[in-house]
C-alpha cells in the first residue's frame, strides 16, 4: 500500500504562530508547508535549526524534529546534525541580525564546503525580536532606536556574498509572493550542498520603511532568459542594478557535497596499511 501524501496542514505544529498580524514570515511559514507536502517530505526525518529572532521561531510552528540554538549559531549546529546523519534532511532558518551580524562569520564556511543543507533568511532589515535595532542589511540613513540620525552603515548584500563565498544554489523570493517561495524552497530543498534563499519579509510593527507597500512597485523576476549557471551575471544582478528587488534562481552549480568528499577520504583512508603507516612514522623518526 503507498503511503497517503501529506498534505500542507499536516506539517503544522500544535504550536500556532505567535508573530505580529501582517508580518511578512507567515507567508514564508505557509509557503514552507506547501514546498514540504509537495516533496512529501517526512517529518521523522527532517530537522529545522534555528538561531534567535522572531524569524528563529520557525521550528516551533513546523511538525518536523527543531533545535532552536544560540543567537547566530543556527549554522554550525545544523552543520553537526547534518554530518552526524547524513540521511536527514536539514533546514536552517533565521533573520538577518542572525545570519549576517552575530552569525557572519559561519556563513562563508558553509558556503565553501558545500554542506548539503537549505538556509533560510527572512529578510526584514531590522532587528524584530528585540524591538527594532538596525540590522547588518538595514538600508544606510535607516533611522531606527539604535541610530535615531540615521544609520551611517552601508548594508550586507546576502545574495552577493553567498554568491562569492561559493554557495552552490543562491535564489531570492518575496513574502508577498509565497507560491514563488515554495518553489524556491523545493528547488533549494532538491538541490544536492549548501541552498541559500533569501526571503525579503517586511517587519510592519519595527521597519516603517521597507514595508509591502514600498516593495510593491520594487520587486520583480529575474529576467526570463537569465543563466543560473553563469557565476559573474549572477553577482552583477544580486548587486541590484536599478535599485530593484529581483526574485528567482540567481545561480545554481553542481559541485560535490561536503559529504560526498568526505566519503571520497573516507575511502582512501580505509586502504591505508599497517605497512604504508609504518612508513610514515620512518620518515619521521630522528
Ligand atoms: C548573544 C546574544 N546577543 C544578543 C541577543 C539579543 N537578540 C535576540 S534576537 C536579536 C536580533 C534578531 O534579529 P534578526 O535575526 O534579524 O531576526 P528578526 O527578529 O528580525 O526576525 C538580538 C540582537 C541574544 N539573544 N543573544
Ligand atoms: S516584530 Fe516584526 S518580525 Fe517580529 S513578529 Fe512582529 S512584525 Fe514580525
Ligand atoms: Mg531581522
Amino acid at each position: 500500500m503507498t503511503a497517503q501524501a501529506l498534505q500542507p496542514k499536516d506539517y503544522k505544529s500544535v504550536v500556532p504562530p505567535t508573530w505580529c498580524a501582517g508580518c511578512g514570515d507567515y507567508g514564508v511559514l505557509n509557503s514552507l508547508y506547501k514546498a514540504f507536502s509537495e516533496l512529501n517530505i517526512d517529518y521523522n526525518n527532517t530537522v529545522i535549526v534555528s538561531g534567535i529572532g522572531c524569524s528563529s521561531r520557525f521550528p516551533f510552528f513546523v511538525k518536523t524534529y527543531g533545535i532552536h540554538t544560540a543567537h547566530g549559531r543556527a549554522l554550525p549546529v545544523a552543520m553537526g546534525v547534518k554530518l552526524a546523519n547524513p540521511e536527514l534532511r536539514v533546514v536552517a532558518t533565521g533573520g538577518d541580525g542572525d545570519g549576517f551580524s552575530i552569525g557572519g562569520g559561519h556563513v562563508p564556511h558553509i558556503c565553501r564546503k558545500n554542506v548539503d543543507i537549505t538556509y533560510i533568511i527572512m529578510d526584514n532589515r531590522i532587528y524584530g525580536l528585540t524591538k527594532g535595532q538596525v540590522s547588518p542589511t538595514s538600508d544606510m540613513g535607516m533611522v531606527s532606536s539604535t541610530t535615531p540620525y540615521g544609520s551611517p552603515d552601508r548594508p550586507v548584500n546576502p545574495l552577493a556574498f553567498c554568491l562569492v563565498y561559493g554557495a552552490t544554489f543562491v535564489a531570492q523570493g518575496y513574502s508577498g509572493n509565497p507560491k514563488e517561495i515554495a518553489a524556491l524552497i523545493k528547488q533549494g530543498m532538491e538541490h544536492k550542498g549548501f541552498s541559500y534563499i533569501n526571503l525579503v519579509s517586511p517587519c510592519p510593527t519595527f521597519n516603517k520603511t521597507n514595508t509591502f507597500q514600498a516593495y510593491k512597485d520594487l520587486v520583480e523576476p529575474l529576467p526570463d532568459d537569465h543563466d543560473r549557471t553563469n557565476l559573474p551575471r549572477a553577482v552583477e544582478l544580486a548587486l541590484n542594478p536599478g535599485g530593484k528587488i529581483r526574485t528567482g534562481v540567481y545561480f545554481e552549480s553542481d559541485t560535490p557535497s561536503y559529504q560526498e568528499r568526505l566519503d571520497e577520504i573516507k575511502s582512501k583512508a580505509s586502504k591505508f596499511t599497517a605497512a604504508g603507516f609504518a612508513g610514515i612514522v620512518d620518515l619521521y623518526r630522528p
